[in-house]
């Protein structure tokens, strides 16, 4: 009897879990210039649902793709040089990852899973902002991100407490 509890209790979760049909692959290229911008992830900030994917693919040579930043429970991914990998979400949450031998140079990006806005977002805000004391150049990447994830999310807020 146990087990057959165990089996509806399975079955239950099953249904719960965001894996479905729809789930998308997302593709990041890791490249060595584009739009006379060096060393670029491309997309460098995506948006997606828990249960979809994201390609890393090592269109130039000698980048990986390593995770820095990641919502409370979720793994790290540590890419290899030249590795593609594909990374499965299901964790919800703001995402970021860099390439290790170009992180100083601003060779970084995120993704954010879920409707989770800028969840977090003084430790997401924290965490750039030391990132970005790091690097040697291409700091306006950092400011781009900060924009994308954390300032146009509280500025709609304001706008809709204005309406
Ligand atoms: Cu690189």
């Amino acid at each position: 009897m146990r087990w057959f509890v165990r089996f509806l209790a399975k079955a239950f979760l099953f249904t719960l879990l965001p894996f479905n049909g729809f789930a998308e692959v997302y593709k990041i290229q890791m490249l060595n210039s584009k739009n006379k911008q060096s060393m670029i992830f491309d997309p460098d900030f995506l948006e997606i649902g828990v249960g979809d994917e994201v390609e890393f693919l090592p269109i130039d040579k000698g980048h990986n793709s390593q995770a820095i930043f990641v919502p409370q429970g979720a793994e790290k991914w540590q890419g290899k040089n030249d590795q593609k990998i594909r990374i499965k979400f299901i964790r919800e949450g703001n995402y970021i990852f860099e390439c290790k031998n170009h992180a100083i140079m601003g060779m970084v990006g995120a993704i954010r899973v879920g409707e989770v806005g800028d969840q977090n977002g003084d430790e997401l805000k924290k965490f750039l902002l030391n990132y970005q004391k790091k690097l040697a150049i291409n700091k306006n990447r950092i400011d781009n991100l900060l924009k994308k994830m954390v300032v146009e999310q509280g500025g709609e807020i304001n706008n809709k407490a204005l309406d």
